[in-house]
Parts: structure tokens; sequence; C-alpha cells
């Protein structure tokens, strides 16, 4: 296993390269949508928050798309510093926004998706991270939930407002969108919705190399602002990953939202697609409660055993790259690189223990 951090875009730059090297991490997932262009409720300073039902910020331009010769400069910057680029992590809503919503772009924006990934495949980029969601990330509080009074975030109840006209995936797509909402739509038209996408996205994927690695919802609520949600079980990946066989086919492994899900135990369903060789990079962060009622945690101080599941990974030979996901805000000057700190540094002693062979001491345990 391979220790890497997620960067936000405006966080591409040789400071931040500096602080993953410094902590130990020999890999980089960076995200190149600008989530906090114009968010009103949404501090760059922090993972992107929002506010309840207040979208993070304003998606890029749909005529500009990432190209081959921006991601190879963008590779090259981050081995200059002595990392690699293992990831993309989400598309840009601007480029993919009528593929989510069935709308009358969604040729023309399966053909964005599609020159994305050969892009990527040209510059060398190997997983392209995605998260099939209308809603997106969002229905959210930000409070002094975590240990401490540290400032993290978490839900406190269903989130039932409906969706503006112009925004999908908790951005602004369309500013001057008519007044009014999104329609409801069904969880099999969901589905059916995702399945058209992985037909048409999975054949240029593998041909090109790339993997695309699906995020589960969340929060995982069975539906989140009138919207149905996808993966909100831990044994809905499962559905996932049977729509097709191809090895471009995987999941972003999101250990925290896994664990707000109130159905499913933790470690067998790391178990069971980790054996089935289905990972392609995991967000590590610890939480304490369910959907809808739960916060965010320090990495040792939610209610999993964060060193059982990187056995679990270990035992079975995964791999890949893991990150912290979120981490709550510490009391400093620098709150964001204070918080991923602490959790690269337990990970970083966690992958050592397991690969000298630590076995958790309550393995098996006992009912
Ligand atoms: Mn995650």
């Amino acid at each position: 296993m391979k220790l890497g951090l997620g960067l936000y875009r405006h966080m591409l730059n040789d400071d931040y390269y500096a602080f993953a090297v410094q902590s130990g991490c020999t890999h980089v997932i960076a995200h190149l949508v600008d989530y906090f262009k114009q968010g009103a409720a949404n501090p760059a300073h922090n993972q992107p928050t929002g506010g309840k039902d207040t979208p993070w910020g304003v998606a890029g331009d749909p005529r500009h798309l990432w190209t081959a010769a921006e991601l190879t400069a963008l590779r090259r910057q981050i081995e200059a510093a002595g990392l690699k680029l293992e990831a993309i992590e989400n598309l840009d809503p601007a480029y993919w926004y009528d593929i989510l919503l069935d709308g009358p772009r969604r040729a023309e924006q399966m053909r964005n998706v599609q020159a994305i990934l050969r892009a990527m495949g040209e510059a060398g980029i190997p997983i392209l991270g995605y998260n099939f969601s209308i809603a997106g990330v969002c229905g959210r509080v930000s409070g002094p939930f975590a240990r401490g009074g540290a400032e993290s975030v978490g839900m406190d109840g269903e989130v039932d407002t409906p969706i503006p006209n112009g925004v999908v995936w908790n951005m602004v797509y369309d500013p001057d969108a008519p007044v009014g909402t999104l329609a409801s739509i069904t969880h099999d038209e969901l589905w059916r919705r995702l399945e058209r996408f992985l037909e048409e996205a999975l054949p240029v994927a593998e041909k090109a190399g790339v993997r695309l690695a699906a995020h589960p919802d969340d929060p995982p609520t069975p539906t989140m602002r009138r919207q149905p949600r996808l993966v909100y079980q831990q044994a809905m990946y499962q559905r996932l990953i049977d729509i097709s066989p191809s090895p471009s086919n995987q999941f972003e492994f999101c250990l925290g939202t896994l664990a707000e899900m109130t159905e499913g135990d933790l470690y067998q369903t790391v178990d069971r697609y980790s054996a089935q060789r289905r990972l392609a990079y995991v967000h590590f962060r610890n939480v304490s409660g369910k959907a809808p009622h739960y916060h965010e945690t320090f990495i040792d101080d939610g209610e999993v055993d964060m060193l059982r599941i990187l056995y679990l990974l270990h035992k079975n030979d995964f791999d890949g790259v893991v990150i912290p996901d979120h981490a709550p805000q510490m009391n400093c000057s620098a709150p964001w690189h204070a918080g991923m700190a602490h959790t690269l540094g337990f990970l970083r002693a966690g992958l050592d223990a397991v690969e000298r062979g630590f076995v958790p001491a309550e393995l098996p345990r006992q009912p």
C-alpha cells in the first residue's frame, strides 16, 4: 500500500507537494474542479463544506475540457517534486450535468467524458474518481463536533429542500436557469442513468488504460433533497460492480461514507470488496454515528478500528494508494495542514505496522 495526499485545485503547487513529501507521502490525488469559486459559505482552507442546502460554488467552463497537455504538465510538476500523480478526483459538473440529469446535452457531454479519459491515458494518469450523484455532497452542517472541540462536519437530520434549477452535484452549472426546482426521479431511473454512463465510458477508459473509480453517496441517505442516492448501503456497491466486469470498473472506496451507512459490517465489507480487487484507491476518515445523525472525527477517535481496516487491506494484497479523506480542523494557524499531518502520521505508522505483520489482537473476534 502507498500513502498519498488529496489536494484541491488551489493546493496544486510546490508548497503542498513539499508538505506531502514531508508527511511521508509518495502519491498525490488531484482535484481539478474548483469547488470554491464564488461559494458564499465555503471557505477554501477546509474541505468544501457549503451550507446544508447552499451549493459549494460555480462549476467550471464547459467549453474548456482538461487537455492531455495540461494533464501531462501537472503530472510532470508533481513528479519533479518527488511524487506520483495517481488519480484525478471528480469530473467538473460543467462537463457532465446532462449525463446526471439525462438532459438534452447528454450525448455531447458523453463525448466530453470520453475525451477526458483519452487525455488522461495520454498523460499517464491511471485513475479517474467520480461520484454519480444528483444532489452531490450536501445536507451537512459544520461545528465543533470532533475531539477537543475541533471543527468538523456532520448531519443533524434528513434534508428535504428541493434542488433549484441550474444546480447539480451541489454546484451551480447554470446561474441563469429559470426559477424553479428539479423534479424528483426514482432510484431505478438513477441506476439506469449510471448503467448507460458506464456502458459508454468503460470501453474508452479501458482502451486508454484508465480506471473509473466510483465514490459512494456522501452522506449516505436513501434520498437527498428529494433525489435518489445510488450507493447508500454497503451492499449496494456490489450492484455497481456487477454492471460490468471491466477492469476499469472500480471503487473510490470511502471508509467514512461506508461507516455512516445504517446497514452492514464495515470489516466484512472491506474484506469482501478488496478480495474482489475492485478498489482503485481508499479514502480514510473516521466517524461517529450513522446517517442522518453522525459527525466526522479524528482518524483515531471514531467508531472504526482503522488498524483493523489496514490489516484487512494488506491481507487481501491491496497495493493501491490510501489517502486521508477529510480531517477535523485543528486550532492553529494552519488548521487543514494540522488535521492532515495528524491523519498521515497515523496512517504512516499503521501501514508500517501491517507490513511488519501486525494482526489485531481481537481477531478472530468473539461474538
Ligand atoms: Mn470520501
